[in-house]
C-alpha cells in the first residue's frame, strides 16, 4: 500500500511543480537498456593490489574513467557545455569522451602508484601488522578548457548536496530546515514551494574522511562522520584528530571495503568512487586445507548501480521515472529539496565497468563480493547459456563480513529467510509475500560475501550472474527488468585449466575452513540461542522507524530508535532524556556500551523495508529473528492492539507533540520511554507481548561474523555484541575489562592512549543504506568503563 501511494504521490509531483533531475545543470538521462552488455572484460587485481604492509598513501581524487562500454564513449562529441538549469547559460565544458567523471582514490605503497580508479585498488595486509595510512583530499575547484572556475570539484554540480539535512557542512551555513524545524505542513502543504526560499546549493571545499568498514580500529581513526576535512586541511570537521591514520590489523583475516563516510554526503562520495577493498591476511585463513584458489583465481567484485545521462556522465539524485522507478523527482520538496529516499540505478557495475564479463578457466575461483550500491539489495543466481536452469556451477559460501565460517554453505540448498507477511496488519499490504522460491545468494549494501565456484563441467559455456532482489527491498517498486538491472556480469568458460587445480574444494562432504582452536568463538549457536556459557550484561531494544510527510505519503526520515543523529529533536531542540553529551557538547548519545561486556541488541523494525544495519568497531553474531505483529509501517496507525498502536499512544502519551502537526502522523522524536526507564534499555515499550510464531534460527550463510545484518520489516532481530575482539574465547574477558589493541573508551581530546593512539571521537551505529544513513538514520555510540545500567 505504502509504494503505491508514494507512486502517486510521484505523479502529482511530476505535475505540480518544476523539480527536474538534476536542479543545477539540465542533463538527460540514458536508459540503461540500451547500453551493450558483456562486451568489456572485468578489471582485476591480482598483481595490482596495494602493498598495505608499507606506508600507504590515499588521494581523493576527481578523474574520468570509463564507466560504460568504450564505444560508448567513442561515439561521443569531444566538447559538451552543460547548461545552468536556473538560468539557462552555459555553466561548464567538459570531454565527456574522456569518461565519466568520477571522485576516487589514488593509492600509493612507495612502490607503485595505482589509480586514481573506482573502484580504488584493494589494500592487502597481514594480520597484527599495522598499517600507516596517510589520507589526502585533491578533491580541486573544476577548472574547464574554457578557463571556467567552479567553487568546488565538477561533481558537485552532478551530485546535489542537499543541505536541509544534517551534513558536514564545511562554510557554516545556517541549517536549513533539518528537517521540520520551522516547516509547518498546514501553512506550506505539499508541493507549493518551499518555506524559507531557496536553501541555496552547496559549492565549496569538499570534505572527505575514510572509514575502513568492518575493521576493528582506534575511534580517532574509524572515519567517524564528523572527522572530515577538505582539501588542504583547511577547514576541519569537529571531530577530526588526524588524517595519518594507523591501523592496528589485529583482526582475523577477512573482506573489509574503505569509503568515504562524511555526515550528510556518503550516498554521493561513495556513488562517486570513493570506494575500494581491504584485504587481511593472515590466520585463520592461511590454516585452510588445501589452500583456498588464489593469485588469478582469486577475484574481488564490487557491485554497485549506478545512472547515466546521454554524455555519459554521473546522473543524482533524480532519474527518469520510467526506467528507474523511485528516481523521480525529491518526494518532499519543501521538506529536503534535493534528496530522494532511495537511489536505484539501471546500470548495474562491477569494479567500475557496465556489465562486464570475466574469462575463467574450468576450475575452482574464490569471488569476494560487495554489495557497494547505495540502496539496492542483491540476490544473485546464476544461468547458463544452454537454457538449463538445472546445469549451473553451486555458489559455495566460505565467508562473511568478519571472516571464515567454520564450514562451506551451500547457497543452492536453501532459500534465503525474508519476512513474515502474515504479521504486517491486514489489509496493510496482502500482495506481500515470500519474496523467492528458489535459492539465493542475498546480500546487502555494506555486506561481505566471500565465495568459490567452481566452472569445472562448464568449458565453453557462458554463466551469466542475475540479480532478482526488489528494490526497496522486500516491498519493490522500482523498475527491476530481467535484461538490465536482473544482469550482472557474464563467466565465460574456457575450455582448458592452465593448471591443475588443487585448491580447496567446499564440495568434498565434511570439508572444514576452521577447526580446533582456530574454530569461530561462539556468541551465538546458531539455533536460534545464545552460545553455551555466554551471559550478557544487558540487553538493548531498539526500534527503526520511519517518518512520512502527511501530505505527500513520502518517507522523510528513517531513524535509529526513533533519535536523530545528533540526540536532539530538530522539531523543538529538547534533548533526548537519559542522552550523555557526547564530542563537546554537539551530540547526545544513549547507547554506552561497557567494554569487555556482551549485549543483546534486539532491533525492531517498525518501517516496511529492510535495513542493512552496521555497528562499528566490533563483529558481532545473529542470535535469530521472530516476526512480531506490528500492525502498520506507515500512518495512519489504525490497527488497534499492534505494536505499533500502543507505540504510538505510549509516545503520545509522554511527550508533548508539536502542536501543528496532525496527531498520529509524524514529528515524534525520541522514545516513549525515558532510555534507561525500560528493563530493556532504549525507551520503548516491550515488543515480547506482540511475538508471533518461534524465533528463526541464522540462515547457513549468517553462522558467521558480521558486522552489517539485514532488518526485515515485521521482525525482531537479535545480535549478540560483545565489546571485545573476536578471538577472545567465551569467558576470556569480563565487563569493564579492555582486550582491543588500542583503547576504544578514548573520548576527543584525550591523550595518547597507552597504546600509542590518541584519543577519537567513539562510533557510530547506522542504516548502510546511504540514503537513509545520510538522512538520520545513523546514531554515535560510546564505549565506556562503566556499566549502563537501567
Ligand atoms: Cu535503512
Amino acid at each position: 500500500m505504502k509504494k503505491k501511494l508514494y507512486f502517486l504521490a510521484l505523479l502529482i509531483g511530476v505535475s505540480t511543480n518544476t523539480i527536474q533531475a538534476n536542479q543545477q545543470v539540465k542533463q538527460f538521462v540514458i536508459d540503461g537498456g540500451i547500453i551493450p552488455k558483456f562486451v568489456e572484460p572485468l578489471t582485476t587485481y591480482n598483481g595490482e593490489r596495494v602493498d598495505g604492509i608499507r606506508k600507504i598513501k590515499v588521494t581523493a581524487k576527481e578523474f574520468q574513467q570509463k564507466i560504460l562500454p568504450n564505444s560508448f564513449y567513442q561515439n561521443l562529441p569531444r566538447s559538451v557545455t552543460y547548461k545552468s538549469v536556473e538560468t539557462g547559460m552555459p555553466l561548464v565544458t567538459i570531454d565527456p569522451r574522456e569518461g565519466t567523471y568520477m571522485w576516487g582514490y589514488e593509492m600509493s605503497d612507495g612502490k607503485k602508484t595505482y589509480g586514481p580508479s573506482y573502484p580504488a585498488h584493494t589494500v592487502e595486509v597481514e594480520r597484527h601488522k599495522k598499517s600507516y595510512v596517510k589520507g589526502l583530499n585533491h578533491l580541486f575547484p573544476f577548472k574547464d578548457k574554457k578557463g571556467r572556475i567552479l567553487k568546488g570539484p565538477l561533481l558537485q554540480k552532478f551530485l546535489t548536496v542537499d543541505v536541509s539535512f544534517q551534513w558536514a557542512n564545511p562554510l557554516n551555513w545556517p541549517q536549513f530546515g533539518q528537517g521540520f524545524d520551522t516547516y509547518d505542513p498546514e501553512v506550506y502543504p505539499f508541493g507549493t514551494g518551499m518555506p524559507q526560499g531557496n536553501p541555496g546549493i552547496y559549492e565549496g571545499p569538499q570534505p572527505i574522511t575514510i572509514h575502513l568498514h568492518g575493521a576493528e580500529n582506534p575511534s580517532y581513526a574509524d572515519g567517524d562522520p564528523n572527522s572530515w576535512w577538505t582539501p588542504g586541511k583547511k577547514i576541519k570537521g569537529a571531530s577530526f584528530v588526524s588524517n595519518k591514520l594507523i591501523y592496528p590489523n589485529s583482526q582475523p583475516a577477512t573482506t573489509l571495503w574503505f569509503h568515504d563516510h562524511v555526515l550528510g554526503i556518503t550516498r554521493l562520495s561513495v556513488l562517486a568512487g570513493q570506494a575500494g577493498f581491504y584485504f587481511i591476511r593472515g590466520e585463520p585463513e592461511s590454516s585452510v586445507s588445501p589452500p583456498l584458489p588464489k593469485d588469478d583465481f582469486e577475484v574481488e567484485m564490487i557491485i554497485s548501480d549506478r545512472q547515466f545521462d546521454t554524455h555519459g556522465q554521473l546522473f543524482f539524485p533524480d532519474g527518469n521515472p520510467l526506467t528507474a522507478g523511485l528516481n523521480g523527482p525529491p518526494g518532499n520538496p519543501d521538506i529536503n529539496p534535493y534528496a530522494i529516499a532511495e537511489f536505484f540505478g539501471d546500470v548495474m557495475c562491477v569494479n567500475g565497468k557496465s556489465w562486464p564479463y570475466l574469462e575463467v578457466e574450468p576450475r575452482r575461483y574464490r569471488f569476494r563480493l560487495l554489495d557497494s550500491c547505495n540502496a539496492r539489495f542483491l540476490a544473485l543466481y546464476l544461468t547458463s547459456n544452454d537454457n538449463t536452469n538445472t546445469s549451473v556451477p553451486q555458489i559455495w559460501q566460505i565467508g562473511t563480513d568478519g571472516g571464515l565460517l567454520d564450514k562451506p554453505v551451500n547457497i543452492n540448498s536453501f532459500i534465503p529467510f525474508t519476512y513474515n507477511t502474515s504479521d504486517l496488519c491486514p489489509p496493510e499490504d496482502p500482495d506481500l509475500g515470500p519474496v523467492f522460491d528458489s535459492p539465493r545468494l542475498l546480500f546487502a549494501p555494506g555486506e561481505r560475501m566471500d565465495v568459490i565456484i567452481d566452472f569445472t563441467g562448464y568449458e565453453g559455456k557462458n554463466i551469466t550472474v542475475n540479480n532478482d532482489a526488489p528494490g526497496p527491498f522486500p516491498g519493490g517498486g522500482t523498475l527491476l527488468d530481467p535484461d538490465v538491472e536482473g544482469l550482472i556480469m557474464q563467466f565465460r568458460v574456457k575450455n582448458k585449466r592452465s593448471s591443475p587445480d588443487k585448491s580447496f574444494n567446499p564440495a568434498i562432504p565434511g570439508a572444514t575452513l576452521r577447526k580446533g582452536d582456530k574454530a569461530i568463538v561462539r556468541l551465538a549457536n546458531g539455533k536460534g540461542k545464545l552460545a553455551p556459557g555466554v551471559v550478557p550484561n544487558l540487553t538493548r531494544s531498539l526500534v527503526l522507524i520511519e517518518q512520512e510527510d502527511p501530505y505527500s505519503t513520502a518517507p522523510v526520515v528513517v531513524l535509529c530508535n526513533n533519535t536523530s543523529y545528533d540526540g536532539k529533536n530538530p522539531y523543538n531542540k529538547e534533548i533526548l532524556p537519559d542522552s550523555v553529551p557526547y564530542n563537546n557538547g554537539s551530540l547526545y548519545v544513549t547507547e554506552i556500551p561497557q567494554v569487555g561486556s556482551t549485549e543483546i541488541w534486539e532491533l525492531v523494525n517498525l518501517t516496511p523495508d529492510a535495513h542493512p544495519i552496521h555497528i562499528h568497531l566490533i563483529q558481532f553474531q545473529l542470535i535469530n529473528r521472530q516476526a512480531f505483529y506490528v500492525g502498520n509501517t506507515v500512518p495512519p496507525f489504525v490497527c488497534l492492539g499492534s505494536y505499533r498502536d500502543l507505540y504510538e499512544t505510549a509516545w503520545n502519551k509522554f511527550l508533548n507533540r508539536p502542536k501543528t502537526v496532525p496527531p498520529g502522523t509524524v514529528y515524534t522524536y525520541g522514545s516513549p520511554f525515558s532510555y534507561l526507564s525500560t528493563p530493556k534499555l532504549g525507551g520503548n515499550p516491550d515488543v515480547a507481548p506482540f511475538l508471533r510464531g518461534p524465533v528463526i534460527a541464522p540462515d547457513p550463510n549468517e553462522y558467521g561474523w558480521k558486522d552489517t545484518i539485514k532488518i526485515y520489516p515485521g521482525t525482531v532481530t537479535r545480535l549478540a555484541i560483545r565489546w571485545a575482539p573476536q578471538d577472545i574465547p567465551v569467558g576470556g574477558v569480563s565487563a569493564g575489562e579492555n582486550r582491543f589493541a588500542f583503547d576504544p573508551t578514548s573520548k576527543l581530546g584525550d591523550k595518547k592512549d597507552k597504546f600509542g593512539y590518541p584519543g577519537g571521537s567513539g562510533y557510530v551505529w547506522h542504516c548502510n543504506i546511504l540514503d537513509h544513513e545520510d538522512n538520520m538514520m545513523m546514531r554515535p555510540f560510546q564505549v565506556s568503563n562503566k556499566a549502563q545500567k537501567p
